[in-house]
């Protein structure tokens, strides 16, 4: 389905980078859907020919992304990924895209509308994804110092004992048995912090009860076929994060959630 294989039946189009977490999230539910959609491949970022595959995370001028591709543009005003377009519509921002997609060409059962109190209890956990626990751990990977590093290491760990500690024991998803949108927030950072931070400097997690759950929770996640497709190569992923590292990024998300 992906890339448009049928190329006259496309039914939306998904502005996305292969490296890209929060575009992943819109990728997770786009494969768990049945629609016929066509990937953009879009690098919202300064070419360096030095970097392996000329990756960055230098910003680039929002003129320069709308003459590479305009249609990106209009459907993203800021320039990030991801971004679709449906018919006349087109919107942007992660976990919005993510509903768009559910509600339209998936199941609608991501989110469990019928109940207030869950979309709202979604709501206050995906946020903890973007906001806490990759916040926490983006900051880590781009300390200078080792003191600040291992204090924000903490404050990861600790923020990721919160989340587990709302996980349910009835299922291996946070919701028990029911994949959800906290498990599609969360899965692309999980995925970077198993995978790039171990690479960039010591990354233990701890043995304890909640890191266990969290165990069980990735065994899952990683397993289902429409995370499984998302799985990029590793070492080309981890060099893409280099600038973190070094603290070169200039880049909105950078911006928005490492400074
Ligand atoms: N809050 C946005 C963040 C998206 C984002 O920052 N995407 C990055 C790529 S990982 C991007 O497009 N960066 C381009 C830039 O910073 O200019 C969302 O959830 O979609």
């Amino acid at each position: 389905r992906m890339l448009g294989k049928d190329k006259e039946n496309v039914e939306f189009v998904l502005y996305s980078s292969w490296f890209c977490p929060f575009a992943q999230r819109a990728w997770i539910v786009a494969e768990e859907s049945n629609a016929n959609y066509q990937w953009v491949e879009i690098n919202p970022y300064i070419v360096d020919s030095t970097r392996p595959g000329g990756y960055t995370k230098k910003a680039q001028a929002l003129e320069q992304k709308k003459i590479a591709d305009p249609d990106f543009v209009e459907a993203s005003p800021r320039g990030l990924v991801p971004a679709i377009r449906h018919k006349g519509i087109v919107l942007w921002e992660s976990l919005p895209v993510c509903e768009y997609i559910d509600s339209v060409f998936g199941n609608g059962t991501l989110i469990d509308r019928t109940d207030p109190y869950q979309v709202s209890r979604q709501q206050i956990w995906c946020s903890h994804c973007t906001d806490r626990i990759q916040k926490k751990y983006y900051q880590a990977l781009n300390a200078q110092e080792e003191n600040d590093r291992e204090a924000l290491i903490e404050e990861f760990f600790k923020e990721c004992r919160v989340l587990s500690n709302e996980m349910s024991n009835d299922g291996p998803y946070f919701n028990g048995k029911k994949f959800s949108m906290v498990d599609v927030a969360l899965a692309p950072f999980w995925q970077r912090v198993l995978i790039v931070g171990p690479h960039y400097f010591d990354l233990n997690l701890p043995k304890e009860s909640e890191f266990q759950r969290l165990d069980i929770w990735w065994n899952a996640v990683s397993a289902r076929p429409s995370v499984a497709a998302t799985i990029v190569c590793e070492p080309r992923l981890i060099s893409s994060y280099m600038d973190y590292y070094t603290d070169l990024a200039t880049s909105d998300a950078a911006r928005n959630y490492i400074k």
